[in-house]
């Protein structure tokens, strides 16, 4: 498809053919991939917030900087999130008072989350500043949180009962024994505006290969999202962050097991069937197809594990095609 965003009228908000729920650094490689086989002018990006802290005083949004980074071809190619060639000045300054250093600004990215908290003290929306940032950054594909309204991820730990996501996910390095997650707010959180029209609108609504539970999780959480992916789910098809049995990064395997998920291609089959028609799953999993269409999932067998652009941008192909949206 070549066509450019339908806007119905000069000052309505876009109707993007696609359409990507995303967490961080696995959805931000698929969308460098989907920006090379699609239009970006016409796609959004429906970025998980759950994970947002503050710390230092700072409104610090690390899935979406992470995908704004990774568009901008900014982000560190090491790490998948912050910025490449960043200096640590700010926080190597910050230890000698004895300061919060666990959780690594880098000097550059400290002056992303100083501009979104003045601009939001100032009165504008998380959805507003989040626009002004990625425009900034050059990038024509729109970038959207979930919702304007604070919501946690909140996680009981085995050891220590109840604790912010940064501190189990940083912190802790995830290495903890988890019993429950909630998404502290959601249940008052509003869509961001334009989000429930832009579902309804999509040629094709991609679940991008992040993890299910702290990062798709709070994005069908939001009052009204879940319900209007299923309206569509002919249309969304999802890629498996599972693949082999784990995580390619950060802690879905083990979290899918330690809340009585199985932790395989057919346990994503299993949490995604009632929003989404297709599941991608990576070669090495191609022997649980059948398991995954039992669980009720068309299944699309491809490489999808993404080591450069090339590899995204073949696997974006197969994920559109996969929603009868061709190649751009
Ligand atoms: N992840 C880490 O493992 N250690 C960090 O110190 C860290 C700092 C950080 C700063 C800004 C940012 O945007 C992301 C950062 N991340 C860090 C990644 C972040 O914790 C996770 O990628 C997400 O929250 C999970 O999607």
């Amino acid at each position: 498809m070549t066509d450019g965003p339908d806007r119905a009228a000069p000052d309505a908000p876009p109707r993007p053919s696609v359409v990507t729920l995303a967490g961080g650094v696995g959805a931000a490689k698929l969308l460098s991939g989907l920006i090379r086989v699609h239009p970006s002018s016409d796609q959004l990006a429906v970025v998980n917030t759950a994970d947002d802290t503050v710390l230092h005083g700072l409104h610090i949004s690390p899935d979406l900087d992470t995908v704004v980074y990774t568009l901008a071809g900014a982000v560190n190619p090491d790490t998948g999130w912050g910025l490449a060639g960043e200096t640590w000045q700010a926080m190597d300054a910050l230890d000698r008072y004895g300061g919060i250093t666990w959780f690594r600004l880098g000097d550059r990215d400290l002056a992303t989350h100083l501009y979104r908290t003045h601009r939001m003290e100032q009165g504008a929306d998380l959805a507003a500043v989040t626009a002004e940032i990625a425009a900034a950054w050059g990038l024509e594909l729109a970038v959207l949180p979930v919702t304007n309204d604070p919501i946690e991820t909140r996680v009981t730990t085995v050891d220590e009962g109840e604790i912010g996501f940064q501190d189990y996910f940083v912190r802790r390095r995830h290495d903890v024994g988890v019993t429950a997650v909630r998404v502290a707010g959601v249940e008052a959180a509003q869509p961001a505006p334009g989000l429930i029209e832009a579902l309804r609108a999509a040629r094709s609504i991609i679940i991008a290969p992040s993890n299910p539970i702290v990062s798709i999780g709070p994005v069908l959480g939001v009052p009204g999202v879940r319900e209007a992916v299923a309206a569509r789910r002919d249309a969304v098809a999802a890629v498996s962050p599972i693949v082999g049995g784990a995580a390619l990064k950060g802690p879905a395997d083990r979290l899918m097991r330690e809340l009585g998920h199985e932790s395989s291609v057919v346990g994503v089959a299993r949490l995604y069937q009632d929003v989404a028609a297709t599941l991608v799953v990576d070669e090495s999993d191609a022997y649980l197809a059948d398991d995954v269409e039992a669980a009720g999932m068309a299944c699309v067998v491809a490489p999808t594990v993404m080591d450069g652009v090339e590899s995204a941008a073949e696997l974006a192909r197969t994920v559109l095609s996969s929603t009868g949206v061709s190649r751009g």
